[in-house]
């Protein structure tokens, strides 16, 4: 198993999945992708320890687990697509024997597809890149570096351009990433986007959860980044696991956008006082301005994110997503 977070805990608290929530919501975990498959490991972590012989004990940890990791980033629909195909079926199991192998089972069935999603993402949008093309990537998405390093090791010359990404500055690990797999790129900040995007051929985007309508929900800047793109005619490309599609949206519900501490932007006391500082950390690209997206089953319009939702995640995700 590739994605082992943490280690022992007692008796299947829900103290593992408590751990985890709180690496999320810290950003010590971090990236839509990882969240999920991080969220799925800690309820089989959870059910794997537990020594009781009572069913519904075990039931109530569990959900309590889910809630504390549901609860611990709001935006990114695949912590909630990974918590609920990890515990599907948990309601019917008879007891703990059949609850514990349920859920492992399953986390680990979401685990492995997770990953080789990513793989697959990467063989399918390399055919998108040419040698000598140049790439412009928004923040650090796993989906969307694999595409790059998919072109890379088919031996095609990519260079990317990478976006500082505040106030996280998760462009950093963007660069070191593409570094370390042996691709060149250039670092720029955010505001250099729409002066840079006359050199850029393709601009390649993760996601944090795409909507029924096609829209995109990405890191802050991601949309900013699409309006240049469109305006300079370059291709803009979002590379998602269809884990990253949201039922919910399909009852109408609208995507929470996360806001997170003002202290992360700028110190408070470098402010005059009553200056308010404000922290969105995504924002949404509407369908139009979205070129296709990449995902496992294959390149699609972002106008059939509906049909994803339905085929790949099932009537039965949209029955759930009502009853939360
Ligand atoms: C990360 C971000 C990434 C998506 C997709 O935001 O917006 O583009 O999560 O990433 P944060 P991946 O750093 O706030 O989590 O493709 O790795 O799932």
């Amino acid at each position: 198993m590739s994605c082992r977070v943490f280690s022992g805990h007692q008796d299947g608290e829900a103290l593992g999945a408590i751990e985890i929530a709180d690496s999320i919501k810290s950003m010590e975990i971090r990236g839509a992708g990882l969240i999920a498959r991080s969220a799925a490991d800690a309820l089989r972590q959870q059910a794997e320890d537990y020594r009781g012989e009572d069913v519904e004990e075990l039931r109530k940890r569990l959900e309590e687990g889910r809630r504390s990791l549901i609860d611990s980033r709001p935006t990114a629909i695949s912590l909630w697509n990974a918590v609920q195909a990890t515990l599907r079926g948990a309601s019917r199991a008879r007891d703990v024997e059949e609850l514990r192998s349920l859920v492992i089972s399953n986390a680990e069935r979401f685990i492995e597809r997770s990953g080789k999603a990513v793989e697959t993402i990467g063989r399918i949008g390399s055919h998108r890149l040419r040698s000598g093309m140049t790439v412009l990537t928004h923040c650090n998405s796993k989906a969307a570096l694999g595409v790059i390093k998919a072109a890379h090791a088919d031996g095609k010359e990519i260079n990317v351009y990478a976006t500082e990404s505040r106030p996280w500055r998760q462009g950093l690990l963007t660069v070191r990433d593409l570094s370390e797999a042996g691709i060149g790129s250039t670092l720029i900040i955010d505001s250099a986007v729409r002066w840079i995007m006359k050199e850029v051929d393709v601009v390649l985007v993760g996601a944090d959860t795409i909507c029924s309508n096609g829209a995109l929900i990405n890191k802050i800047g991601t949309s900013q980044v699409a309006l240049a793109a469109d305006e300079a005619r370059v291709p803009f490309i979002v590379c998602a696991e269809t884990y990253k599609f949201s039922p919910k949206t399909v009852l109408g519900e609208m995507v929470e956008i996360e806001e997170r501490d003002a202290n992360e932007i700028v110190d408070p006391r470098q402010l005059p006082a009553g200056v308010k500082v404000r922290n969105p950390v995504f924002d949404s690209t509407p369908a139009e301005h979205i070129d296709s997206i990449v995902t496992e089953i294959g390149l699609i319009s972002p106008y059939a994110a509906y049909e994803v939702i339905v085929k790949e995640l099932g009537q039965e995700s949209i029955f759930e997503a009502n009853e939360e």
